[in-house]
């Protein structure tokens, strides 16, 4: 029998805990639909996440989950990918959790290239501790940190992206399935770092960015003749003026990943070694004092 979403979801955990309307639950159902339509075995997928409102998913799945510290996903789902190269890794941030504390971890995970889908719920707040104004808020905009609006300019994790090296940079919205799902789908497929910034209203914290300015911004970057393999034509569209969001695939390059390189996983993963007779007596000796 063909997989449903359903088999994706967690039956003994509750119900997701967002409020109603959240950005979320689209990034939710589009990441069951797509490992649906793939037919991923749950049990042979992990989901990483960090910390905030959208970090919590993995309570609500039925893969592994695994729900780190704030900013650490990466680490932590890079070591899981290392240890079993044969899983499905999947990590999830919020735009505060992948683009403000953990900034460094996300741009060495892109510049080693390693196996993973990082989706990152972008809504330009800290959701979860009552809408303080992220890395992504426009300069200017009134948030309960900063009631007078945010000093400060937005960075732009696309562009980031590239100068990090990234082989697959996406943009989704929670607000169109369909598309969100295709890709996502596209994103697992892909032999490396495969981002995915997904426009995610919070309907709670952010009046501004919600539904009705999504739909009527985005437009399908690949219903237009962009050229992912070229690094000039993404950079162009991801500095398109503000009251255009082209979503989908800016750029897409095959290149090694981190586990390939890896002379320890020649024999398989790690996880699968016989590690029986093992003699680690010549490292004791090497490394005592
Ligand atoms: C080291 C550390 N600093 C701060 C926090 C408090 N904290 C928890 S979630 C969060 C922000 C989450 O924002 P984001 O990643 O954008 O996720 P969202 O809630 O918007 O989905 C912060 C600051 C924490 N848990 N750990
Ligand atoms: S506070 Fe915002 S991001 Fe968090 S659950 Fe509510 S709507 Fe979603
Ligand atoms: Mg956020």
């Amino acid at each position: 029998m063909p997989r449903t979403p359903q088999d994706y979801t967690d039956n003994t955990g509750g119900k997701p805990n967002w409020c109603p309307g959240c950005g979320d639950f689209g990034i939710e159902a589009a990441l069951k639909m797509a490992m649906a339509k793939m037919d991923l075995d749950p049990d042979n997928v992990a989901l990483v996440s960090g910390i905030g409102c959208g970090a919590n998913a993995p309570y609500w799945f039925s893969t592994y989950g695994l729900i780190t510290l704030h900013g650490r996903p990466l680490p932590v789902a890079t070591g899981t990918k290392l240890a079993n190269h044969e899983l499905d890794v999947i990590a999830w941030s919020g735009d505060g959790d992948a683009y403000g504390i953990g900034m460094g971890h996300f741009i060495h995970a892109m510049r080693r290239n390693a196996n993973l889908v990082y989706l990152v719920g972008n809504n330009t707040v800290y959701g979860l501790t009552k809408g303080q104004a992220s890395p992504t808020a426009e300069k200017g905009q009134k948030s309960p940190s900063t009631p007078f609006g945010t000093p400060d300019p937005n960075i732009d994790p696309l562009q980031l992206a590239m100068s990090s090296k990234c082989s697959f940079i996406a943009r989704g919205y929670a607000g169109n399935l369909p598309h969100l799902v295709n890709l996502i789908m596209e994103g697992i497929k892909h032999k490396g770092f495969a981002l995915i910034d997904i426009l995610q209203p919070c309907v709670t914290w952010d009046k501004i960015h919600g539904y009705d300015y999504y739909q009527q911004k985005t437009y399908d970057l690949q219903q237009s003749d962009h050229d992912i393999t070229s690094k000039k034509a993404a950079l162009k569209k991801m500095m398109e003026p503000a009251d255009k969001l082209p979503i989908g695939i800016f750029y897409k390059e095959e290149r090694g990943v981190y586990e390939d390189e890896q002379p320890q996983f020649e024999n398989g993963p790690l996880a699968k070694q016989d590690i029986t007779n093992v003699d680690i007596t010549k490292l004791f000796e090497i490394y005592s004092f």
